[in-house]
């Protein structure tokens, strides 16, 4: 059932033990708005943990709470009145799913989502979950702090690209000068989070040579096999580096994390990419979106350069 904002504060406050969580594989807007919202369910007196079946990239140790969150073990049982899941749906939120039985309270801005959950707040047009969390908090009526700011900003941050992308919008800035206000810091952050170890940014150029073209040149991607991987380590931000290729509308990269799982990300400049996520299990936004194909590399890159060539067809 979907909720309103106000609906949604409220549900929060009827609750005392609470357990957030977001999806596997979590990205800076996922971590960001589930630290963002714990602080500030912590100031209001409840009893919070954070959950995220995957590890956590340590570069995301410059968020305050970074440390408190837990990773499910097998078979584990986690008590809680309500499970409070952010930036995706609930079915891509792993072993928290089995380890917490509670009703679900679903924040997300995903079109995409499934809407499974006992009550959904979703907010299409905010540009990131950390955008609908600020409001949230607003809302709830919890203090602005500077920890809170620093976990909502990096996830603000990290889904408009640093404010590059089209979905930032007036009240997106708005949201951003009001965490500035609370005391983000923009440079910390930044610099924390673009760092690289240096086998990293050599496992990129290793990346950048398998780039193929196609389409005349208006899809480009990268399809990285489990050996090369096992070589080199998929270098974070390699989908932004084939989308800013001249004449390129739609990136892909396609890595074969385990034998016969490959991860796919998409971007594109125009093109709805979940028409092709979809297409496979996967979901997102109209510009980048993501999903997972059980095959072997070489047999997902067709069937994906197919469904590629498709959804082009039928767009031009
Ligand atoms: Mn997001």
């Amino acid at each position: 059932m979907q909720i309103s904002l106000t609906e949604t504060a409220a549900e929060l406050k009827a609750h005392e033990r609470i357990v957030l969580t977001a999806h596997v594989n979590p990205d800076g807007d996922a971590i960001g708005s589930s630290l963002g919202l714990m602080h500030a369910l912590k100031a209001l007196g409840k009893e919070v943990q954070v959950f995220i079946d995957d590890d956590i990239p340590a570069a995301f140790s410059v968020l305050p709470g970074y440390e408190l969150i837990g990773k499910p073990e097998e078979g584990q049982n986690i008590p809680a009145d309500l499970l409070v899941a952010v930036d995706v749906s609930l079915d891509r939120i792993g072993r928290v799913n089995e380890a917490v039985k509670a009703p679900t309270l679903n924040i997300d801005h995903h079109i995409t989502n499934d809407g499974k959950a006992d009550k959904l707040y979703l907010d299409g047009n905010a540009a990131a979950t950390a955008e609908i969390i600020y409001q949230l908090i607003e809302e709830l009526g919890a203090p602005c702090t500077q920890e809170m700011a620093m976990c909502l900003y990096t996830g603000l941050a990290m889904d408009t690209g640093w404010f590059r992308f089209s979905n930032t919008t007036p009240n997106t800035m708005r949201v951003a000068a009001a965490l500035l206000a609370c005391g983000a810091q923009p440079h910390v952050i930044s610099e924390a989070l673009e760092q690289r170890p240096f086998a990293e940014v050599q496992s990129l150029a290793f990346a950048l040579q398998k780039i193929e073209l196609l389409a005349g040149g208006k899809v480009a991607g990268i399809c990285l096999d489990h050996a090369s991987l096992q070589e080199h380590e998929a270098p974070e931000g390699l989908i932004g580096m084939v989308r800013v290729i001249e004449g390129v509308d739609i990136a892909f990269t396609l890595k074969e994390k385990e034998p016969g799982l490959c991860r796919v990300s998409l971007r594109s400049k125009g093109v709805d990419v979940t028409k092709i996520a979809l297409q496979f299990g996967g979901g997102g936004h109209v510009r980048a979106a993501g999903c997972t194909i059980e095959k072997p590399c070489a047999e997902a890159r067709i069937e994906l350069v197919k469904a590629i060539m498709q959804v082009l067809e039928e767009t031009a």
